[in-house]
């Protein structure tokens, strides 16, 4: 059967186990191939093929309900519920969404992109169920990596409480995006090592009970492989009254098929250990599957990938610190499992006794910053901003309120592109915006994100956020200045002008160079919270008309911020706001959205102009 003409997961369960495979196999080609050109999740998707069609072949979708913890890795699902023919179109505005998506298929009964919800998401379809007297099985397939994250700890303590059954199908690669870390981690790897003493064993038997000194050693390894299989199912979920089987296999369909029958007749929740490759089928992937865990597109003959020539803000910031904490012996860096997407790998090779990755901890590595902090450290804590969402109350309850020397890197801020709504970072100014004591801030070049750190570390001891857009520059040492807390800079003033441009990130340096020598002000306003009051009382004094040029949520942002102070100071200056009204923003080229929401700099270029009436 050709892969596109997939239309229903029903036609697998007339599959003998050799047909199975070879479906894996067509499968695993057409994964690369799509990805190679669109760009997408690889090596976690290359991973789950054969438990995907395991899966389906037990199970009923969308009868039964399969719940993908984030759906980064749910492309094989996708094709068999019949989207292969879309997968031309993965990421890109319009097309097929990366995760799953309830509007996309009826095969998708939940939604995700952030770690950690799946199990939880099935207790609430379970209970439902029971509640309705229904009989269709819940299963929530999730990362050994996700499985760090609180909420997972949260939904399988909920387990005994709900009184329900669920499948967890854990997949187990050893790998988040980098190698997982924490002692669960530690507790699958003995169980997977005890799995192949298991297998060697067999081999070996045969050759040892040939004499009487190799029975008695056999003997013996029997019963400590007994004692440690007694150890591994007295485990950490069978004691959460949840039944474990494992380790399976993943990516032998029998075994697989075998134990998922066993969890469908099974009456109480279940636990089934799957240990899967990384990137299985594609060797670069294999190789490394930290860089191929999400890929552009790339050249499947060489594997290689498009390298990039200019340096992205996070590895500016990155670059930065590092310099920091190699005279500083009191800088601690704190992240939760984002080495690579925040560029630290530097860091964490050249400073491993003051670098932690926490797992995917949002929420726990802030407070544990916030601790750290109140020791007398300075702590560096990079967090994508839509993942910071996870740690709001620990920003506000204890990093904030308790006001600790905590620099924030806010990675990713703004629109993100092709993963969609539930990664573009454009709530984090709106939410932080009300609370105290946080100072908010984003530079408009190499210089001033390196400047704006320096302030950072060293001129003040407070909660401290940098935000950093997805955004190439050219990296330079520059020489380090403190830029004073709350204060902003005209980048072009013109006498008598009557006309303000307001902005802040690369933004305002890309509004200088289209404005640049024309009859218009323009401010940098790099510190979001707290804003220039000096500034802005000579705005009010001088009547500017005032533009202000934002790409995240409107509602809490700077423009408001600096209409509630001319509101305070019942000032009368016409202000325009731009930014995003309050929804939420789909995935696709960041510039095809800005577009979209009439925040491309063409079309803003234009607005201004004529706002002004500069013609
Ligand atoms: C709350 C949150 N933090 C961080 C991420 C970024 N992230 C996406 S996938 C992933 C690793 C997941 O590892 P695992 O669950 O083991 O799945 P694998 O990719 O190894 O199959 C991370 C850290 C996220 N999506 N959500």
């Amino acid at each position: 059967m050709r892969i596109q003409e997939i239309k229903d997961p029903r036609f697998l369960k007339k599959y003998n186990e050799k047909e199975l495979n070879e479906l894996c196999t067509d499968i695993r080609k057409f994964i690369i191939n799509s990805v190679s050109k669109t760009g997408g999740h690889l090596a976690s998707n290359l991973g789950v093929v054969e438990l995907t069609v395991a899966l389906h072949y037990v199970f009923t979708s969308p009868y039964d309900k399969f719940i993908f913890d984030v759906g980064h890795q749910s492309y094989t699902h996708k094709i068999l519920t019949g989207r292969a023919d879309k997968f031309n179109t993965l990421r890109q505005y319009g097309g097929m969404s990366g995760f799953q998506k309830r509007d996309e298929s009826i095969h998708d009964p939940f939604e995700s992109g952030h770690t950690s919800t799946s199990i939880a998401a099935a207790l609430g379809f379970a209970y439902v169920r029971d509640l309705n007297k229904e009989k269709n099985d819940v299963i929530a397939i999730i990362g050994d990596g996700s499985l760090t994250g609180g909420l997972a700890f949260e939904a399988l303590n909920n387990i005994e409480n709900l009184n329900t059954k669920v499948i967890i199908v854990l997949n187990d690669n050893s790998m988040s995006i980098s190698k997982n870390v924490g002692g669960l981690s530690k507790f699958l790897k003995k169980i997977r090592i005890s799995n192949s003493y298991d297998l060697a064993k067999k081999g070996y038997k045969g050759v040892l009970i040939k004499t009487s000194i190799g029975t008695k050693i056999y003997n013996l390894s029997s019963k400590i492989k007994e004692k440690f299989k007694r150890k591994i199912n007295d485990n950490i979920f069978t004691n959460l009254d949840i039944d474990y089987i494992g380790p399976i296999d993943g990516h032998n369909i029998k075994e697989l098929i075998k134990a998922f029958k066993k969890s469908k007749n099974s009456k109480k929740s279940i636990l089934i250990h799957v240990v899967t490759k990384k990137g299985k089928g594609y060797k670069p992937a294999e190789i490394n599957s930290s860089t191929w865990h999400g890929v552009g597109n790339f050249d499947v003959e060489s594997g290689s990938l498009k390298k990039e020539n200019l340096t992205s803000l996070s590895e500016v910031v990155s670059n930065t610190v590092y310099e920091f904490m190699k005279k500083d012996k009191s800088i601690i860096t704190i992240t939760p499992a984002m080495i690579k997407g925040s560029k630290l790998e530097k860091i964490f090779q050249d400073f491993p006794n003051r670098s932690i990755d926490t797992g995917i901890t949002e929420s726990f590595a802030t407070t544990l910053a916030c601790s750290i902090a109140l020791n007398k450290k300075k702590v560096f804590l990079p967090i994508y901003s839509s993942f910071l969402q996870r740690a709001y109350d620990n920003i506000n309850h204890d990093i904030a309120r308790m006001n600790t020397h905590v620099i924030i890197g806010i990675d990713r801020a703004g629109l993100v592109g092709e993963d969609g709504d539930t990664h573009h970072g454009i709530f984090d100014i709106s939410f932080l915006n009300s609370i105290p004591n946080l100072v908010i801030c984003m530079g408009k070049d190499n210089e001033e994100i390196r400047n704006l750190l320096y302030t950072g570390f060293y001129k003040q001891e407070n909660p401290f956020c940098i935000r950093y857009e997805k955004e190439c520059i050219e990296f330079k040492k520059s020489a380090l200045k403190e830029i004073k807390v709350g204060t902003w800079e005209y980048l072009q003033k013109i006498k008598t002008c009557k006309n303000t441009i307001i902005s802040y990130g690369t933004d305002v340096s890309k509004l200088y160079d289209i404005f640049k020598n024309k009859k218009v002000n323009i401010i940098n306003a790099r510190y979001i919270k707290p804003i220039d009051k000096e500034i802005l009382k000579e705005l009010i004094k001088t009547k500017q008309n005032i533009y202000v040029y934002e790409t995240s949520i409107r509602t809490n942002s700077l423009g408001t911020n600096i209409l509630e102070y001319f509101n305070y100071k019942n000032a009368s200056n016409k202000v325009r706001l731009t930014g995003i009204d309050n929804e939420y923003i789909k995935h696709g080229k960041t510039n095809i959205l800005k577009q979209q929401l009439n925040l491309d700099l063409e079309y803003i270029k234009e607005d201004i102009i004529n706002y002004f009436k500069l013609k």
